[in-house]
């Protein structure tokens, strides 16, 4: 069986407003990740895997920037309820909850797991961030740049 067979639904388009997340200091961390509400998170397709994604995204009718994300219920924090956090590829000098963030998902990259130390979740985040950025830069990947579902609000 395909424990990952989720390229049915890749590309996956989702868009939502940017909530509160929980708070744990990611920024602090340098990795702050814009949390999506509950209702777009139970829009996912019952059989779309949890884990780490990659894909563009853009805030409001702002620039289209790489982005990774986290599916899932973060076994290092033990979630009750199951998230869809993206990371930005991109230094922002301001906060942006409450705007509207459209995402481009386009590959997986691994499985959520659990780690013994905060440092080591940091560095496989780091890791992501180093894939999904030469992922992205694939000449299959950099036409969905331009997606006019990025320039749907502008
Ligand atoms: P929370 O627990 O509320 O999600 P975080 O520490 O994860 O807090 O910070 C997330 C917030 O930081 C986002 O909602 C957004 O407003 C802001 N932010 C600034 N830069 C970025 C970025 N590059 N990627 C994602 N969010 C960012
Ligand atoms: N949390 C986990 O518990 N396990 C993971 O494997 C994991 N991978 C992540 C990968 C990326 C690219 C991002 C942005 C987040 C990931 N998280 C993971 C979520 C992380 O615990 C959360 O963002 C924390 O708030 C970081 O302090
Ligand atoms: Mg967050």
């Amino acid at each position: 069986m395909e424990i990952n067979d989720f390229s049915k639904h890749i590309p996956y388009f989702t868009r939502g407003e940017v909530v509160k997340g929980f708070g744990r200091g990611s920024k602090e961390l340098g990795i702050p990740t814009a949390n999506f509400p509950i209702e777009i998170v139970n829009d996912l397709p019952k059989d779309f895997p949890t884990g780490v994604y990659y894909g563009w995204g853009c805030v409001n009718d702002g620039q289209v920037y790489k982005m990774v994300m986290s599916i899932g219920w973060n076994p290092f924090y033990k979630n009750e309820q199951k998230s869809m956090e993206t990371h930005i590829i991109h230094k922002f000098d301001e906060d942006f909850y409450g705007s509207t963030l459209s995402l481009i998902i386009l590959g997986y990259i691994r499985p959520e797991k659990n780690f013994n130390s905060l440092d080591e979740l940091v560095a496989a985040i780091k890791s992501d961030i180093a894939e999904a950025e030469s992922q992205l830069d694939k000449a299959d990947k950099i036409i969905h740049r331009e997606n006019n579902y990025f320039k749907e609000l502008k």
